[in-house]
């Protein structure tokens, strides 16, 4: 396959749960490249912009209250085939189903339910473009960058 470019995201509990090292890890033993990263605190807006394509669910709400309810770490992940590979594994969008049917996914490692499932990875090459754009075209510029500033300090 070819070289393709994915954005991943170590959502707020995953990040507070201090599961960024365990999934980094695990990112790099499946042959990905981690082009660049940030830790940001999103906003509303953000968070609304980011996930526009579900503001009409009944779960859009929670989900927007969860993605700013702390700092997430952003990646652009890299190899052959990345926005499938990521999608594997990471597992199902219920963590707490993953658990039970993908016991080795991260979803299932740190995540709790289908709310909370402490990664995202974009669903197609498409939406992985769009996101990457929205992430680092702008940004750090665009995020509040306390949150990179601490970060770059560790
Ligand atoms: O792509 P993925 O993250 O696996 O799921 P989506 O269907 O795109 O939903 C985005 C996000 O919304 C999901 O990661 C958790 C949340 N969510 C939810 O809270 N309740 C649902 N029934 C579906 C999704
Ligand atoms: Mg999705």
């Amino acid at each position: 396959g070819e070289k393709e470019r994915t954005l991943g995201i170590i959502k707020p509990d995953g990040l507070s749960g201090n599961y960024s090292d365990r999934i980094k890890q695990v990112i790099l033993e499946s042959g990905f490249n981690i082009n660049k990263e940030m830790v940001i605190q999103l906003d509303e807006e953000n968070a609304a912009n980011f996930y526009a394509e579900h503001s009409s669910k009944p779960f859009f709400t929670n989900l927007i209250k969860y993605m700013t309810s702390g700092p997430v770490l952003v990646m652009i992940l890299e190899k052959e085939d990345a926005v499938i590979h990521w999608r594997e594994l990471i597992g199902p969008t219920d963590a707490g189903k993953a658990k039970i049917t993908h016991p080795q996914s991260l979803r299932a490692m740190c995540g709790v339910d289908i709310e909370k499932n402490c990664v995202h990875g974009s669903d197609s090459h498409q939406s992985a473009q769009r996101e990457i754009a929205f992430f680092f075209k702008e940004a750090p510029s665009a995020f509040k960058t306390e949150a990179v500033r601490k970060h770059d300090e560790l």
